[in-house]
């Protein structure tokens, strides 16, 4: 190395250091691109539902049963993600309640969307409006609005929730208060705004939408709007109902956002970057972002699937994108 080669790196040495003094970098100093591409975090996984539901229903001998169950939930762990939530924006859970039980009233910045999958006789009430619940019914909790849940009906009830608090985290805006009280005095009359979206509306839609044009991504799909704004139900997540027809396969494509799915009913399989994944009733499924993927109901019953995806938030980013 030549003296001159030497007092160049000693005079670069010293003016990072500098730099770094100062608070400052310079990334053109290192090899590469200014913008470099980062692997997915989140992985392609199934959650089996033989596994949950058993697993869930003995929550009560380690969470003890009482009236006041605080969010007995299991949450679905995506293991490439570094907080472990079921994607890198949103966090899904499965919830169980038993009959006589309250979960206690409180509000929190993540919003949060629940979608009934067994027993009845559970309620959740949301800035004083009572919603009973029943199975396939999705209900929305805004961020910051006071809800709590209970089960009266005489047999436990799970659900399964969903929740931004993965971009609300990022954001570095998590917070969450109690109520003071158990729940909420309950208001009279018809509900102040709709956060309620029935299974009989949801599918006479879906099953409506089926005698028209397929969609040839996603087969036959609703999305849950808000009726007032005519929006995704909360502004990070959008949720959808969907509809494989017997004998559908889909064409194969990527999109930017991510997607958690819940099999409602039926059984299929979903290929994802070259990787088959099998499905059944009750199962969950996670795409990545920009993850290849195709769906296939092989069967001769319809599957339906209930998903929330994050394409609201890519969208309002202005980063929504899908390659064929
Ligand atoms: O039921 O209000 O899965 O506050 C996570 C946080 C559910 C709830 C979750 C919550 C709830
Ligand atoms: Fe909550």
């Amino acid at each position: 190395m030549s003296i001159r080669t030497t007092a160049a790196t000693t005079a670069r040495t010293d003016f990072v250091s500098t730099l770094s003094a100062a608070g400052l970098d310079a990334p053109w100093l290192q090899p590469g691109p200014l913008i470099r591409p980062k692997a997915s975090a989140m992985q392609a996984r199934v959650w089996r539902w033989r596994e949950i539901e058993p697993l869930v229903r003995r929550t009560p001998e380690f969470m003890a049963p009482g009236r006041g169950a605080e969010r007995r939930i299991l949450r679905l762990d995506n293991p490439g993600v570094p907080e472990r939530t079921s994607g890198h924006t949103i966090s899904v859970a499965v919830q169980y309640l038993l009959p006589g039980e309250v979960a206690p009233a409180h509000r929190h910045t993540p919003s949060a969307i629940r979608f009934m999958l067994h027993g009845e006789g559970a309620y959740t009430t949301i800035e004083g409006d009572k919603f009973v619940m029943r199975r396939g019914d999705l209900v929305v909790t805004p961020s910051m609005t006071w809800h709590d849940h209970g089960n009266e009906g005489t047999e436990p009830v799970i659900w399964t929730d969903a929740l931004d608090s993965p971009v609300v985290r990022y954001l570095e805006n998590l917070a969450m208060d109690a109520y003071e009280g158990e729940t909420q005095p309950v208001r009279s009359g018809p509900p102040a705004r709709h956060r309620h979206y029935r299974w009989e509306t949801a599918y006479a839609e879906l099953l409506r939408r089926s005698a028209g044009e397929p969609d040839p991504f996603d087969d036959v799909l609703v999305e849950y709007l808000d009726p007032v704004t005519g929006r995704s139900v909360v502004p990070a997540v959008g949720c959808y109902l969907q509809m494989l027809r017997p004998g559908v396969r889909t064409r194969a494509h990527r999109e930017t956002s991510s997607a958690v799915y819940h099999v409602v009913a039926g059984a299929g399989v979903t290929e994802i970057d070259g990787v088959r994944h099998e499905w059944g009733e009750g199962d969950f499924f996670a795409i990545p972002p920009r993850a290849v993927h195709a769906h296939a109901n092989p069967g001769r019953a319809p599957a339906i699937l209930y998903s929330v995806q994050d394409v609201p938030l890519l969208k309002t980013l202005g980063l929504y994108r899908v390659e064929t």
